[in-house]
């Protein structure tokens, strides 16, 4: 065994990528990645001292979230980025202990090995890497816990490093990654003790993904229902990827001007229903699809590209020139757009441009989106009426990703067969599989309503718990929505934990479970949350539907 990775639905037989990983991640960066996790420990362990005596280091904030981003699936493959960053954690870890000793904090007298390990070379890291991975956990349900917590802190470290580009900063979310990074060091914690840590941890996402949206909102506006164009004009172009919108508006502000036309990839879509990013003449629309196409739709858009975010696809030669990596984003040979002072320079990108194509056309027609809370509650009589007389008889949340595996056809599937009185309300890049599809509307309600990135299944919760209060319910439950969801990397793993944390019961999720769920931690969701995967479309509609006469 060169690596072990089993932290998204493509895992290699379900159980764990060994030798390489099936995302394209190669040994050494596995490891390296295991390793940085292993030092942010050691600062998570002086952060929790840190808070007893009010001690609070911002550098070590910001680089926790940016190096947690960093080992997110499909974020950086790029070994020397990595070595760099282990580096840096070290010297932050020592700043941390040296602050909070001068704060006045009792140091406990036995720290764990993360606290204390270091090294200088790489020769060392790669000697070190190997023995503290995932599987230096013994007892599987104490492994399969730690590692849950894990990634829900990964996917929270991604939506906070969103927020807080726009200078939105919650110290209790900090304060919790700690504690959750510190607990995963801890033997004498139990398995109870872990289950109730993960459920604090549905919490800290839902508060992550209500601070991001009120930073989404605040700075850009709150998305309006808008057609997006999905085919193209006849400029050279930039197209822009991934969940950072800071990144977008400073582009379209650049670009500007220029005669460089900008647009949207996979979960960059959202940015569209944006106000603040309306005015742009030059901004386009959307072009291409979710993630896993960008092989084939990367090459064809014969312009630049820039991955403000996971998911990049080891690039093919035939366009690695044309792309540009940014934030916690690095594939080695890529050109990456540093951030000075919270600003990046596109100069070189748009000059780029100008020596392209346009791009090549391949679709035509326009999209439509911007469902998130504030439209939908703002349609809320109409939502209730059409609840009322029957014209809506149930929704069916299918957020989450999107994955290149052939099982997802699923979701298509699922989408085109449900009746024609069941509205569908997505966010993330699982839209991709129906978002197309000619489905129709009720009553001029779209049946696909789509709140925007994955993030935004914040705005799906906070819909149901309006219509739970509007049909004056009890519980959340008892409303006609079913979830039948589909993940894919570690962000997904906060949504459904901040989903459970809700009480949202029964909640489907596919394409496959995930691959760190011990039989009897997967027993714990079932058990208590109603959890289970997805079997046929045939079978799980009528259990769906079964569901909804109940
Ligand atoms: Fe998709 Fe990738 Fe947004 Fe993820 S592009 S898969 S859950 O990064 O973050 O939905
Ligand atoms: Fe395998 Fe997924 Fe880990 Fe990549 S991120 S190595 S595909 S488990």
């Amino acid at each position: 065994m060169n690596m072990f990775c089993y932290q998204c639905q493509e895992t290699a037989r379900g159980t764990g990528c060994t030798v390489r990983g099936v995302c394209g991640k190669t040994d050494d960066v596995a490891n390296l990645q295991d390793l940085l996790i292993y030092v942010l420990k050691g600062i998570s362990i002086y952060s929790v001292e840190g808070k007893k005596v009010g001690y609070i280091n911002e550098k070590a904030n910001q680089f926790l979230i940016e190096s947690l981003f960093s080992t997110i699936t499909n974020a950086n493959f790029d070994g020397e980025a990595f070595i760099k960053r282990i580096k840096e954690a070290l010297e932050v870890r020592e700043e941390v202990k040296a602050g909070v000793i001068e704060a006045g904090a009792k140091l406990p007298e036995e720290l764990h090995e993360s606290a204390t390990w270091t090294a200088d070379t790489v020769e060392e890291f790669e000697a070190k890497a190997p023995t503290i991975g995932i599987l230096s956990t013994e007892n599987e349900d104490i492994r399969s816990l730690r590692e849950l917590i894990t990634y829900g802190v990964k996917g929270m470290a991604a939506y906070a490093k969103h927020a807080h580009v726009l200078d939105f900063k919650s110290q209790e979310i900090f304060d919790f990654m700690y504690k959750a990074l510190t607990a995963t060091t801890d033997d004498s914690l139990t398995v109870d003790d872990l289950v109730a840590l993960t459920l604090e941890t549905g919490k800290h996402g839902v508060d992550v993904m209500a601070l991001l949206d009120e930073a989404n909102t605040t700075t850009y506006g709150n998305p309006e229902i808008t057609k997006v164009n999905i085919g193209v004009r006849n400029n050279p172009a930039i197209l822009i990827s991934g969940h950072d919108l800071k990144d977008m508006e400073q582009l379209l502000e650049q670009t500007k001007g220029t005669g460089v036309d900008v647009y949207t990839h996979s979960e960059m879509l959202p940015a569209n229903y944006y106000p603040a990013f309306k005015k742009y003449d030059h901004f386009v629309g959307n072009y291409g699809n979710a993630w896993w196409k960008q092989d084939k739709e990367f090459e064809s858009f014969n312009g630049p590209i820039i991955m403000t975010t996971n998911c990049l696809v080891p690039p093919k030669d035939s366009y690695k020139d044309r792309v540009y990596t940014s934030n916690a984003v690095g594939f080695s040979g890529l050109k990456h757009i540093e951030t000075v002072d919270g600003k990046k320079d596109y100069s070189e990108v748009i000059e780029h441009a100008k020596k392209c194509p346009a791009p090549t056309e391949i679709e035509t027609g326009e999209i439509i989106g911007g469902f998130a809370h504030n439209t939908v509650i703002g349609l809320a009589d109409k939502v209730v009426d059409a609840v009322k007389t029957g014209a809506i008889k149930r929704f069916f949340v299918m957020a989450g990703c999107d994955g290149r595996m052939k099982s997802r056809d699923y979701y298509t599937q699922f989408a085109d067969q449900l009746p024609e009185d069941t509205v569908i309300l997505t966010a993330g890049c699982a839209k991709y599989r129906y978002n197309k599809l000619d489905l129709g509307d009720i009553g001029g309600i779209p049946r696909v309503l789509d709140a925007g990135q994955c993030n935004d299944s914040y705005s799906l919760a906070v819909i149901a718990l309006k219509l739970k209060e509007v049909f004056e319910l009890e519980d959340i439950n008892e409303l006609p929505i079913s979830y039948n969801i589909a993940w894919y990397e570690q962000k997904a793993v906060i949504v459904l934990l901040a989903l459970l944390y809700l009480g949202v019961k029964d909640i489907h999720l596919g394409p496959t479970l995930p691959g760190f769920l011990s039989p009897s931690v997967a027993n714990v969701l079932v058990e208590n949350f109603g959890i289970s995967g997805i079997t046929d479309v045939e079978s799980d509609m009528a259990k769906f539907l079964g569901e909804a006469t109940a």
